[in-house]
């Protein structure tokens, strides 16, 4: 496949299929396990809102480089007072900021996961909208052991993937999990073979992509819906603007308005 990439990305690699409707987000940082350090949540959001702004993408891969790592959270070595110290020397827990877009993203984000995806690590690939694993991923959370957690996502989300006893399980014993454990917990949703998973990857995203956009937009605000609380309303009822926008009922307001004239609705029928 043909591949439009940034250059100038340092932690990050952003490459774009050309026609074929698929952006790749890889964390590089295999030296250190594809840990994140504020810079790298800085890219990664760049790429992200890029593969929502462009029209031409309609599905996006996050994925660590190497098979050694997804990612193994938050760079413990830049970690200070307050969070994660960028070259601002500013504390930061941006990564927040960045799985709230990851599930905001009206697209499906697939984690594309060879080797460990864990803390933050496992937390993205959670908030993704599915995860391909390979037979060598491990997954867990490793707050308890290093000093952190997080009480966000990371725990509530992860209680509806795999329920209460297993999410408090995961968080208060820290243990790592294998592939085949992840995907009998739901944490997955597929195990295949490591040289097979970008190939199978692929398989999956073309898959969504010959189904309707629109519909996977919606279905995507409707289970967001179901645990973001008024934001997740929100999001599922701009959905409903935008698709009323698209209307000719909605179109009769806005030409009234225009026109000077009053908007004329009589037309329109009150469906059962
Ligand atoms: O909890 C949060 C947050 C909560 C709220 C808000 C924001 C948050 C943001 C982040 C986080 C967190 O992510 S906390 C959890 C942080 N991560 C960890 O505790 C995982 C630490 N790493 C490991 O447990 C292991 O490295 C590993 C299971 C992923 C891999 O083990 P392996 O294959 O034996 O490799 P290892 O030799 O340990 O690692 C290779 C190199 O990568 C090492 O460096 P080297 O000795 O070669 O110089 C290792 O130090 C480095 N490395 C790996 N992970 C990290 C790391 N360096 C910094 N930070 C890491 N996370």
């Amino acid at each position: 496949i043909p591949v439009v990439a940034r250059e100038d990305l340092t932690d990050v690699i952003y490459e774009k299929s050309i026609g074929e409707g698929i952006a790749k987000i890889t964390i590089n940082r295999p030296e250190r396990r594809n840990a994140f350090r504020p810079r790298t949540v800085q890219e990664l959001s760049w790429c992200f809102s890029d593969a929502r702004e462009d029209p031409d993408v309609g599905v996006v891969v996050l994925t660590g480089a190497g098979s050694l790592a997804f990612c193994s959270g938050g760079d413990q070595s830049v970690r200070g007072q307050g969070g994660y110290v960028g070259a601002d020397g500013i504390a930061r827990l941006n990564v927040l900021d960045l799985q709230i877009q990851i599930r905001r993203l009206p697209k499906p984000v697939v984690a594309m996961v060879a080797g460990y995806a864990v803390g933050g690590g496992h937390i993205l690939h959670m908030v993704c909208d599915l995860t391909i694993a390979a037979d060598n991923a491990v997954f867990g959370q490793t707050g308890p052991k290093v000093g952190s957690f997080d009480a966000g996502y990371g725990s509530t989300h992860m209680a509806r993937l795999v329920g209460q006893k297993k999410a408090r399980e995961m968080w208060f014993l820290a243990r790592l999990y294998d592939a085949q454990e992840a995907h009998r917990m739901g944490l997955v949703n597929t195990v295949v073979p490591l040289d097979k998973l970008e190939e199978e990857t692929l398989v999956w995203c073309r898959e969504m992509l010959r189904n309707s956009p629109t519909a996977l937009r919606v279905l995507k605000a409707a289970l967001n819906a179901a645990e973001d609380g008024q934001a997740g309303i929100q999001e599922l009822g701009g959905n409903a603007t935008l698709l009323f926008y698209q209307s000719e009922e909605g179109n009769e307001g806005r030409q009234a308005y225009m026109e000077k004239r009053p908007p004329n609705f009589s037309k329109f029928k009150r469906l059962p």
